[in-house]
């Protein structure tokens, strides 16, 4: 356990590192010669023209290889690639879809989540802060066929902004759940809504949103992944109207048709929303 009793961006971080490390995707093997030379000098030059253009400094140069050195002390190349890159990949893997494109994934899912007992209300705590929320809605493949193998896990930050595993003091798997829909695609999930997240701001990235004068925020979003068998795995995030993050997400992972539409429900709110997976 990364966690001491403090926030602290370096130990967000490493667990954030730590996480990525054992989701297995460290395949730097899988990527062929040519095209490795083909990114990475692709890359080097970008980096040549921008020095050349703007005719960088050694005190500059210096102080881009400090915060880089940093990146990596504090853990947090996860943070940093899935703030400012994520979205172009994103973008670029679901561009052919005729179903959802959904959005990024960041650095906070863990995957196995647990099914709840009553298989619709996610972990939470006993005095769990926010607004009562009930999610729900049908997956349904692109002509239309409700998907009742279909599962919908669902991860997203407290009332505090804070993820489980990620921040100290939160029960392991709080406001994370796996949730099968019935037999007729429908999911249906007893949660609370998130607050506005703000990346840690004593880290590396916290250091260069303040030293660009920038701010810390992503608009309140809940974490998705919809799958189904024979169907392309959807990740994406849904975003709340009014949130004045929408429209200048940190992450640029906003897009107008994941922002919901919750209606006013007893103490709480209702929203409703669909999935549509594209066929493999
Ligand atoms: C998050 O919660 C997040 O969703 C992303 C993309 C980056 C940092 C924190
Ligand atoms: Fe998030």
């Amino acid at each position: 356990n990364e966690f001491t009793g403090d926030e602290s961006a370096a130990a967000a971080g490493n667990a954030a590192t730590d996480n990525f490390r054992r989701a297995g995707k460290t395949g730097a093997a899988q990527v062929d010669q040519a095209r490795v030379s083909e990114l990475a000098g692709a890359l080097i030059k970008a980096a040549n023209d921008i020095v050349l253009e703007k005719k960088v400094t050694y005190e500059e140069y210096n102080a881009l290889k400090a915060w880089l050195i940093r990146v990596g002390d504090d853990g947090e190349w996860p943070l940093f690639l899935d703030v400012w890159l994520e979205h172009s990949v994103e973008d670029v893997a679901t561009e052919h879809r005729e179903g959802n494109k959904g959005s990024i994934e960041g650095p906070y899912y863990v995957p196995d989540a647990p099914v709840p007992a009553d298989g619709h209300t996610i972990p939470m705590r006993e005095d769990e802060g926010g607004t009562a929320m009930v999610f729900h809605g049908q997956v349904r493949s692109t002509d239309g066929t409700p998907l009742k193998d279909a599962k919908v896990e669902l991860w997203h930050a407290d009332n505090d902004g804070f993820y489980s595993q990620f921040a100290p003091n939160l029960p392991e798997w709080n406001l994370r759940g796996s949730f099968p829909v019935d037999a007729e695609g429908n999911y249906s999930i007893n949660t609370v809504q998130p607050a506005p997240y703000q990346i840690p701001t004593d880290g590396a990235c916290g250091q260069l949103i303040a030293a660009a004068g920038w701010h810390a925020w992503r608009p309140a979003h809940l974490h998705l992944k919809v799958s189904a068998p024979g169907h392309e795995l959807l990740t994406a995030q849904l975003y709340f109207p009014g949130d004045e993050h929408n429209d200048d997400d940190i992450a640029s992972a906003v897009k107008p048709e994941l922002i919901l539409d919750p209606k006013p429900a007893g103490e709480g709110v209702d929203v409703e929303y669909d999935f549509v997976l594209d066929p493999v």
